[in-house]
């Protein structure tokens, strides 16, 4: 029997396999950032490991995908499921970015820690908004769902053998190695040709639209690798030619705690695919939709620290526009050093970080009674604390990471009102709960406490 977890790895693993086949820029990604995490782990030891073990990281990666209808995005989460993943965190694009990008979004993921440990594979998935009017007139949206109900994204057998590893628990050697087999080609790009004017049509209100609606099949958009120094690898890809976006989304690259996450990516490459005209021939064109993104990750944020990031990241804001010419990273990096605490154990005492707490086992017993209070716990070093890694996405980066790839500004229309999209009606969509991140970090760093109380015997007292 192949256990979920081991399904989730075999399938990350073939399909960055596939990827590197479809997209070579992508492994020339992968080779660099496994020659920084070595070359980090060489310079900072055990500290490297801080955040997640090197066999962790180096495995790790996040996929990209794109949806266009609930239906579909239901189906999507049941092949996931068999893979021990999901649905986490409610994105939506529409608002967070300058220009249009017509989806809202979730991730899937591995939830509790030990699952996360084994293989953190998480996917960012988005669902098209083809019901918001902003986007859609009544004539286009209707056109758009018909397509879109025509068409089949995953084939039944698919579905089948996902359900069966969901009830099961994993799936029989060769049932696993169809399913896995299935599951990795609906990813894949698919030859057909591809309806031009059809495409053309969308593409006039949003290159994502036209991406997810414009064509009979899906498609892995991007798979990101995980990397320790991503200030380091945004030089070496520079160095050999590759053109990246201009920025480091995120927290800029300062001397405090690494927190959330820092992504980057090169641009969409020109890819050949079929087209059919007007008249019914076929010829070969080109399209820009998969790109290469990179990321570091760091320690989560609790509510607390989440509102002051976004406090921090409307203070950058102000500066860049204060001081036109200078580098928005060196303008964060100030802000940050003067507002974010500067170390790990400061950010636990303000209640800004989530940690899970551990009894220190070999200190030295002098008789005396443990602290009841967590803070003279960890000041006397009867307790430590280890950081949790921050495991979804920001809004924010991810519009940055949509936009910074579109070749059109797309059209938004603000006059119209759309209300419908929300966790909750995206819940409904999928047929699952879609899970709040912050409630996952909060049992974990409580679960740790409620051990750490029990092993000093601080339950009763
Ligand atoms: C998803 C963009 C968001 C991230 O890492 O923030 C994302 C997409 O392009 O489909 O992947
Ligand atoms: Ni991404």
């Amino acid at each position: 029997m192949i256990s979920q977890w081991q399904l989730r790895a075999a399938f990350a693993a073939r399909l960055s396999d596939m990827y590197g086949r479809e997209v070579p820029a992508y492994t020339t990604l992968v080779d660099v950032s496994r020659e920084i995490n070595e070359d980090v782990l060489r310079a900072r030891g055990a500290d490297a490991e801080r955040l997640g073990s090197i066999g962790r990281v180096t495995a790790e990666r996040h996929g990209a995908i794109r949806v266009g209808t609930p239906q579909e995005l239901g189906q999507v989460a049941r092949v996931f499921a068999a893979l021990g993943m999901h649905p986490v965190g409610f994105y939506d694009l529409r608002e967070a970015a300058a220009s249009a990008v017509p989806v809202v979004s979730t991730a899937f993921r591995p939830v509790d820690g030990e699952e996360l440990a084994r293989n953190p594979f998480r996917v960012f998935t988005s669902l098209l908004t083809t019901a918001d009017p902003r986007f859609f007139d009544a004539d286009l949206r209707s056109r758009l769902e018909t397509f879109l109900a025509g068409r089949e994204l995953f084939p039944p057998e698919l579905l089948t053998l996902a359900d069966r590893a969901t009830a099961e628990h994993g799936l029989p050697e060769e049932d696993a190695e169809r399913f896995l087999h299935l599951a990795v080609s609906a990813f894949e790009l698919s030859p057909e040709p591809v309806d031009k004017v059809w495409y053309e049509t969308l593409e006039r209100i949003s290159a994502v639209a036209a991406d997810i609606g414009g064509v009979r099949s899906t498609h892995i958009n991007h798979l990101t690798p995980r990397v320790l120094d991503i200030d380091e690898l945004y030089r070496r890809m520079t160095d050999r030619g590759i053109q990246m976006i201009d920025t480091i989304q995120g927290p800029p690259a300062w001397k405090g705690p690494d927190v959330l996450l820092r992504q980057t990516s090169f641009r969409a490459l020109d890819e050949p695919r079929a087209m059919r005209l007007a008249d019914g021939s076929v010829t070969t064109g080109a399209l820009r939709v998969r790109f290469g993104e990179v990321e570091a990750r760091g320690i989560a944020l609790t509510p607390d620290g989440r509102a002051l990031y976004d406090r921090l990241l409307t203070l950058v804001d102000h500066e860049v526009a204060r001081h036109p010419g200078v580098d928005r990273g060196e303008l964060a990096r100030g802000v940050w050093e003067e507002h974010l605490p500067h170390t790990e154990r400061e950010l636990a005492a303000r209640g800004l970080g989530w940690f899970t707490y551990h009894v220190v086992p070999d200190r030295p017993r002098d008789g005396s009674r443990p602290p009841a209070a967590l803070g003279e716990l960890l000041e006397r070093g009867w307790v430590r604390a280890e950081p949790i890694v921050y495991e979804d996405f920001l809004p924010r980066s991810a519009a940055g990471i949509f936009q910074s790839n579109l070749s059109g500004e797309g059209v938004r229309d603000n006059g119209q009102e759309d209300t419908a999209h929300d966790a909750a009606w995206l819940s409904g969509a999928i047929g699952r709960d879609v899970l709040d991140p912050f409630a996952l970090y909060e049992r974990q760093q409580s679960g740790s406490l409620a051990r750490v109380a029990r092993e000093l015997g601080l339950d009763g007292a």
